[in-house]
């Protein structure tokens, strides 16, 4: 899987990792392994490595997993956002996608992400921008993610449009700067305040969320109202660190979240 990228002049290999948590995922595992377009990757110069972040899965997981030539990293502590910070600390590549294990997001996007990953510091795969199929959300967690990412919007004057999502792409440097500490599902909020307190560059990417094979271990109210509740304390905490933002911060915030197809000059 070695490839080299032509980068100013130069060859270079770059290394892009895939983390993947998971907890009990043997019937999607091995869909979202196979569907990282690791040859259109290594085609753009990128050498792919697969982590499966597992927590204590009963079924077939990790067994999958090793054959479908993943690594796995285990984390006994529960939650997502322990398995997250626990790879995020054992990995080192140049870029790191974090990606779902229950296949509902399209890690086939990764080529475009890392391409967008070339003048930005974060991307994200929007589902509310992109498009949701039938019976992949329940109305109710629609509205969540919909009022979760308007609070986000509101509290922070980021103009993010998926505040929830499980797709994310990190370049080295901007991934080193986050401290997380979320252990359950506010780590995606998490990221988010950590990405707006250190002031880095969001890329959205529209993309088609696709429905679970079984149950979601997250419960729509309880931990919709968690992450609502973690947001509103970080924006607390980086009012104390800041201060009120003038309304020329507020726009320069707003501009720093870029739509795919709109200009990225973010540069680097
Ligand atoms: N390692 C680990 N992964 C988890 C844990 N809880 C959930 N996950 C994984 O995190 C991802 C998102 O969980 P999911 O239940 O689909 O939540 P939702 O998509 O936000 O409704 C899935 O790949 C899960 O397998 C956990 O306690 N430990
Ligand atoms: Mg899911």
């Amino acid at each position: 899987m070695t490839a080299t990228r032509r980068l100013e002049g130069r060859e270079q290999v770059e290394r892009v990792a895939f983390l993947i948590p998971t907890l009990n995922e043997a019937p999607s595992i091995g869909l979202v392994i196979e569907s990282i377009p690791v040859a259109e990757l290594a085609d753009n110069g990128y050498e792919t490595a697969v982590y499966v972040v597992d927590g204590r899965s009963v079924d077939q997981t990790r067994e999958i997993a090793v054959q479908k030539g993943a690594q796995v990293i285990t984390e006994e502590r529960s939650g997502k956002g322990a398995a997250i910070q626990t790879a995020f600390r054992a990995v080192d590549a140049d870029y790191v996608i974090v990606a779902d294990g229950d296949n509902t997001y399209p890690v086939s996007v990764a080529t475009e992400m890392l391409r967008l990953l070339q003048t930005n510091d974060v991307v994200i795969g929007s589902r509310l921008k992109g498009s949701i199929e039938p019976g992949a959300m329940t109305r109710l967690n629609v509205v969540g993610n919909i009022l979760l990412t308007s609070l986000a919007r509101l509290l922070f004057h980021v103009k993010i449009s998926d505040v929830c999502t499980g797709l994310w792409g990190y370049r080295r440097a901007a991934l080193r700067r986050l401290e997380l500490a979320a252990d359950g599902f506010e780590i995606e909020a998490e990221m988010f305040a950590e990405c707006v307190r250190k002031g880095l560059c969001i890329a959205e990417i529209p993309i088609t969320y696709r429905a679970r094979e079984d149950q979601p271990k997250l419960s729509s109210l309880r931990d919709g109202a968690k992450i609502g509740l973690f947001l509103l304390k970080r924006r607390v905490r980086l009012a104390q660190l800041n201060g009120g933002l003038s309304e020329s911060e507020k726009t320069e915030r707003n501009e720093r979240v870029k739509l795919m197809g709109e200009e990225t000059d973010a540069g680097h």
